[in-house]
């Protein structure tokens, strides 16, 4: 098992002004950076809680969480993380998987919903057994459901703000896998706004500096 708190995130080379605080586009902008970690979409493990499932084994139907408090999420459902064997995995030997015979598992975000969910899902030695669905807060699928076929592990990105998702095997197999599950959670509006007063303050000095 793995855990994984803020990591490094993609940089934006952000084209500099000669006077970077006066004008409404370096506020705009200032404010996309800050908001903007869920729009820079990058490997799982490049977001705010990252699980491997490395070392983590429970029996079908057992819910676990993972994350820090304020930012948990529960997976739960007929489904179990266990030593699948290399074969199986898409990192190390564990991962995430559903129980065949049109069962269902869940991956709930418990305290804050996800702005950003990334992770690699395989069907197993079952074409068209997999489907994705997620769903806003209020229970509103988001999009179209997502179909995985055969055994290649598919990176699947989806952008909320994600409530939970749901995992369904549809065949009589093998189960369905998921793999690497990174995500982070919806800001809080008042550290945005923090974090975009920091940034503008960082430009405005960075403007300063140059004219000096
Ligand atoms: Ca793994």
């Amino acid at each position: 098992m793995k855990f994984e708190g803020s990591r490094g995130r993609s940089q934006i080379a952000a084209r500099r002004s000669r006077r970077p605080c006066s004008s409404l586009a370096t506020w705009v902008l200032g404010l996309v950076i800050a908001l903007g970690p869920t729009m820079l979409l990058a490997a799982p493990a490049d977001q705010d809680v990252f699980e491997d499932f490395e070392m983590l084994s429970t029996a079908y139907g057992v819910p676990f969480q993972i994350g820090p408090s304020g930012s948990r999420a529960e997976f739960g459902g007929n489904a179990r993380s266990s030593d699948v064997g290399a074969f199986r995995a898409f990192s190390g030997t564990y991962a995430w998987s559903v129980q065949n015979a049109a069962a269902v598992g869940t991956i709930t975000f418990l305290d804050a919903p996800a702005s950003v969910v990334e992770f690699y899902a395989s069907a197993g030695s079952n074409p068209f057994a997999m489907t994705i669905e997620a769903f806003d807060p209020d229970g509103i699928l988001i999009g179209s459901p997502i179909d995985v076929f055969g055994s290649a592990w598919e990176l699947q990105e989806i952008t909320g703000p994600v409530g939970h998702i749901e995992v369904t095997n549809s065949a009589a197999g093998d189960e369905v896998y998921i793999d690497d599950f990174g995500y982070s959670p919806v800001p809080e509006p008042g550290h945005a706004l923090l974090q975009g007063a920091a940034l503008v303050a960082a430009l405005a000095l960075t403007g300063w500096r140059r004219r000096g």
